[in-house]
């Protein structure tokens, strides 16, 4: 389901340098956590994932419920605003639009909102969201650690990490773009690590 592009297939001659690896970043072989703040305490006992919205029906669902759904496994790299780059990176979860299909998005939704424990956000075009994204719960075969967003987090393969939502309990549809928590401090809206999208143009003047 992920389109690859050309210059992202494995065992590229130069082992992933450069062809791999958008302008500006370096490679790591750990994957580092990013968290701004603490990271939340999560209970699968209480945990819920919320869509609302502008949707057909509102949908809540307790962890039971999420694990129910088809799962699926997507590997991709990762890309961190702040220059680190990980490489082929294998999750599992649930795709965004299995969730969504549950929801139906009205058609006046064109963007999402994640929200997460905590309190972050950050905003997608939904085209992109439904196209791409992935409610994972494992990464390589192994369950989240708690500071790389257990027991859910979001990944959008195509864009910075902090698209990337961890302890997401939340998915928002909305006819407008709204700024999520780095969009609002500055973080680019669109975030394609390949067209160097770090922070919008006016505060990098
Ligand atoms: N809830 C939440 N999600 C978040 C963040 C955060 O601070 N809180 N940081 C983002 C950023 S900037 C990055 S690069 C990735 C890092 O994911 P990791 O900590 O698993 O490496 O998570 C993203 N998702
Ligand atoms: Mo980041």
């Amino acid at each position: 389901m992920l389109r690859k592009r050309p210059d992202q297939v494995k065992n590229a001659p130069d082992q992933g340098k450069g062809e791999r690896v958008p302008p500006g970043q370096f490679l790591t072989t750990k994957f580092p956590v990013l968290t701004y703040g603490s990271a939340p305490k999560v209970d699968l006992a209480t945990f819920s994932l919320r869509l609302f919205g502008l949707v057909e029906r509102e949908v809540e669902l307790d962890w039971k419920a999420f694990m129910a759904l088809e799962w699926t496994a997507v590997t991709a790299d990762f890309h961190c605003v702040t220059q680190w780059s990980q490489l082929d990176n294998t999750w599992e979860g649930v795709t965004l639009a299995t969730v969504a299909e549950l929801a139906s998005p009205k058609p006046q939704a064109k963007f999402i909102m994640a929200h997460c424990y905590g309190g972050y956000t950050t905003n997608l075009p939904l085209d992109l969201a439904l196209e791409e994204g992935i409610l994972a719960h494992k990464q390589e075969g192994k369950e989240l650690e708690e500071g790389h967003g257990w027991p859910l987090r979001l990944i959008i393969p195509s864009r910075f990490g902090w698209k990337s939502a961890k302890w997401v309990n939340g998915i928002e549809f909305m006819a407008e773009d709204t700024p999520g928590f780095w969009e609002q401090r500055g973080y680019n809206n669109n975030a394609d690590p390949w067209k160097e999208e770090r922070f919008w143009p006016e505060l990098t003047r």
